[in-house]
């Protein structure tokens, strides 16, 4: 889906692409991240499923923890965005 974020591995400075709770990589934390987490722990893999951005407490695996962070990120807003904090709403497209 989203190309040109692979450079962000090389400088590991600053890794833009990595972000907590994105789990399946689309550059947004909503349920689907809930989601292809909890596939994971039940063992579909998804090619889009990111460990590190699921793997919100840092512990290397995806747990019931790592979903509790995830949720509370979309309930709470934990990571918003400047100006705005809009979280994606289909009616109001522009
Ligand atoms: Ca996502
Ligand atoms: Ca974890």
């Amino acid at each position: 889906m989203s190309v040109g974020s692979l450079d962000a591995y090389a400088d590991t400075a600053q890794v833009e692409s990595t972000k907590k709770g994105d789990a399946n990589n689309d550059g947004v934390v909503n349920v689907s991240d809930v989601v292809a987490a909890v596939n994971y722990i039940l063992g579909i893999n998804s090619a889009d499923f990111v460990l590190t951005n699921a793997d919100m407490d840092g512990d290397n695996t995806i747990s019931v923890s790592d979903l509790v962070a995830m949720v509370n990120i979309i309930l709470n807003g934990e990571e918003t965005e400047p100006g705005g904090g809009d979280i994606q709403n289909p009616g109001t497209k522009s």
